[in-house]
């Protein structure tokens, strides 16, 4: 297994195992995943790790199978029948896939299924290690692996590790249900790179993050145990010229024509989908009864010919869909069928795939009407294998498809009449219609077909590693740490910028609760205790404060970020002759919002005026922020005010004031060989940008920043410092 070097973990190996008198026949399955692989990378260089879909005899089995996989690279992780009823039909498909799919009442718990999940993808885990070598990249797949990323991590700290989710993410609040939540979450905050096929799936992930783990989240990031992890959509596509190249095959028309040929005065209606309440075939035969109601002139012109494939037929569920399946298609057709014409015609089995493709070519529209699907790749291959463009795409708003193919006729398949209408309009389009809508479909499958897709992830989750190497690089690690004690040692006039809320102390959730501890007043004295050095605390807060907490020691102190200082001679003055004419139609502003906003308040500052949300229900405050930033946008310019975007906080002052100008001030006349500045605002980011090239400016939190350095959290400021004069 040498040079194996591309590991991709799934439930299933790509394929299919049969025991025929004691033989094993291996026939490879080569899905859209295997097929994308095999165009990025030599196919030599990846070795893929799952369950061969088959229990073995014995150990001797055991052994044969991973003798005769070994040369496709292959790597087993055998299952128990046990194992396979608790991880894969229990937790996997009773828990997580009901879930996944906003069916909460479909969940069925037991006691091992979560014990088995968690047993089984340490099983996974310790096979995908049993590789000698370390990886270029895992790339996890599935639901069924959704602890995997972070047993591969705690393994193994350097891994490139991406997952991709292949079914919906559903909302927080339904995800909040499951009692296994917190260890789902970081089981996946394992991987560096974690994909979904939509937006508002990679969205429903990150709000469950946020409830959950209470970290704050940027749009497609998070950070969560020292790494930035990426939380993006990947819309999964299909290979493309492999269903085009199908459908040229002379062997696939004939399959079309024949199968045409059986409806010669009808038109063909296909819905193909494996046996899945999630596929909305119930909603489907609804729709198509109402239809029937509805339009009488379209009786026995049209058929629906629905094809399932056999899926999970142990889980109970499935059973009872199936039952039901059939009791609406003999209710269809005995109301409207006749002797000439049955309406649906309906399949329980597999076809091969150019049998499929036929299926396809012959059709004049396709139906998918799932209730939720993370993408739906029948509806691409669908139009990818019309190469005339003459069919038809009804595709169902909850498919991940429908966010792509916007050019298909979208349902909500729980309407019944509207999807019935649906049904005709296709039927009655013109062929110029259907021809237009398809040609903007197929540009889209084309070009994001499942090579780009593999490609697109694995560069991603390459840029993520370098994005956190650089990352990593900025850190104060105990190398750098050593370089500036050893400038600090070899200075004779150092001086400290320090911010205070969120650098010295924690955010509160009440401004006036974060006065300074003892600890925090020994450290500063202690700071101050060298005559080589001056320390300056510069902050956002009104004068008041940083008077109450810090006049009569020998700080200097400068408030609302330059306005106030008490620099050079412990004596406070503001900034003269800035303008406050624009302060009560600010404030009014500020007033009417904080109204609406429960928990939201204004800090009046004899300078400036800021709108805090620290203690607003979380995405409330940072919408209620966005609108009260819409609203001042426009009136800025014309009073000559900037708008400061900060942690939990809105302020508005004048454009002449900001800390990197009050602290160049003082550099000036302190002319210090040392200067360190530590901040953690965005406020702070002008302080780092302002003072000279040499300053030693560290960022509390890796978000990006003007500053050298930056400090994991606050308490580690304290650390900093501490060990910074103490090593002297
Ligand atoms: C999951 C997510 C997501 C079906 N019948 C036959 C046959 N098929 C093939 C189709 C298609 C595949 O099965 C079904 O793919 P879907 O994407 O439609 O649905 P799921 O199986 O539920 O897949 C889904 C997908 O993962 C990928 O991420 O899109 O949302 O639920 O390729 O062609 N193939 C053949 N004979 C059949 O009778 N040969």
């Amino acid at each position: 297994m040498k040079n194996k070097k591309k590991i991709i973990i799934s439930n299933r190996l790509p394929i299919q195992i049969e025991r025929k008198k004691d033989k094993l026949i291996i026939k490879p399955s080569t899905g859209g995943l295997a097929t994308g692989l095999n165009s990025a990378f030599d196919s030599s260089e990846i070795l893929w790790v799952g369950w061969p879909g088959i229990v073995p005899k014995d150990d001797a089995e055991e052994e044969k199978i991973t003798e005769l996989l070994k040369p496709m690279n292959l790597l087993p992780v055998f299952l128990s029948k046990e194992e396979i009823r608790n991880f894969y039909e229990g937790y996997s498909n009773e828990v997580l896939w009901p879930i996944c799919h906003y069916q909460p009442s479909y969940i069925h718990f037991d006691r091992e299924y979560w014990s088995t999940y968690v047993a089984v993808n340490k099983k996974f885990c310790e096979t995908a290690l049993s590789i000698p070598q370390s990886p270029d990249f895992i790339w996890v797949q599935d639901y069924q692996l959704m602890l995997l990323p972070q047993l591969l991590r705690q393994e193994n700290k350097e891994l490139n590790i991406g997952y991709f989710h292949h079914i919906p993410f559903p909302s927080e609040e339904l995800f909040m249900n499951i009692p296994q939540r917190k260890e789902l979450i970081e089981g996946l905050l394992g991987a560096d790179l974690v994909g979904f096929h939509t937006f508002a799936d990679s969205q429903n992930f990150l709000n469950s993050c946020k409830k959950i783990l209470n970290v704050p989240c940027g749009h497609n990031q998070l950070k969560h145990k020292d790494r930035h992890i990426f939380i993006e959509s990947f819309p999964m596509g299909i290979d493309y010229d492999k269903f085009v190249h199908a459908s040229s095959l002379p062997e696939v028309n004939a399959i079309a024509t024949q199968f045409r040929s059986h409806f010669p005065d009808q038109k063909i209606i296909i819905s193909v989908d494996r046996l899945d309440y999630s596929k909305g075939i119930l909603e489907r035969l609804r729709a198509f009864l109402t239809f029937l109601e509805k339009y009488p002139e379209s009786h026995s012109k049209v058929v629906l010919y629905m094809l399932i494939v056999p899926s999970r037929d142990k889980v109970s569920q499935y059973k009872k869909l199936k039952d039901e399946i059939n009791r609406k298609v003999s209710e269809i057709n005995s109301i409207y069928g006749n002797l000439s014409w049955t309406p649906v015609l309906y399949f329980y089995k597999s076809l091969p795939f150019e049998e499929l493709i036929g299926l396809y070519l012959a059709s004049d529209i396709c139906m998918v009407t799932s209730t939720r699907d993370g993408m739906n790749l029948v509806s691409k291959e669908y139009i990818a294998s019309n190469t005339r463009s003459n069919g038809v795409l009804i595709l169902s708003e909850f498919a991940g498809a429908s966010k792509e193919l916007v050019d298909a006729l979208i349902v909500n398949p729980y309407n019944r009449t509207e999807t019935a209408d649906c049904i005709y309009q296709a039927l009655i389009m013109s062929p110029e219609e259907i021809h237009e809508r398809s040609e903007a479909n197929r540009q889209i499958i084309q070009k994001f077909n499942v090579q780009h897709w593999v490609r697109l992830f694995i560069s991603r989750l390459a840029e993520t590693k370098a994005i956190q190497r650089d990352e990593w690089a900025r850190r104060i690690s105990d190398k750098v740490f050593s370089s500036i004690a050893e400038r600090y040692r070899k200075s004779h006039n150092r001086l400290f910028f320090l911010d205070y809320d969120g650098t010295l102390v924690k955010f509160q959730n009440h401004a006036q609760k974060a006065s300074p501890t003892v600890l925090l007043y020994n450290l500063l004295d202690s700071i101050i205790a060298d005559p080589l050095n001056t320390l300056v605390i510069i902050s956002g807060r009104a004068q008041e404060s940083l008077s109450t907490w810090f006049d009569g020691r020998s700080y200097y102190l400068v408030a609302e970020h330059g306005i106030w200082s008490n620099f050079p001679n412990f004596n406070w003055a503001y900034k003269k002759g800035l303008a406050l004419h624009w302060m009560p139609e600010v404030k009014k502003i500020m007033e009417k919002l904080a109204d609406q906003t429960p928990g939201a308040y204004i800090e009046a500052k004899p300078y400036s005026l800021a709108w805090h949300y620290r203690k607003v229900e979380l995405g409330l405050g940072e919408l209620k922020a966005a609108e009260l930033k819409e609203i001042l946008n426009p009136m800025l310019n014309d009073y000559g005010l900037q708008l400061l975007d900060g942690n939990a906080v809105i302020e508005v002052k004048n454009t002449e004031v900001n800390k990197g100008k009050a602290a160049l001030e003082i550099a000036g006349h302190i002319k210090a060989d040392f200067l360190l500045a530590i901040g953690d605002d965005i406020t702070d980011e002008d302080l780092f940008k302002y003072l000279p090239q040499s300053t030693i400016s560290i960022k509390v939190g890796s978000n990006k920043s003007a500053a050298k350095y930056y400090l994991d959290q606050q308490e580690d400021v304290l650390q900093f410092l501490n060990q910074l004069i103490i090593k002297q």
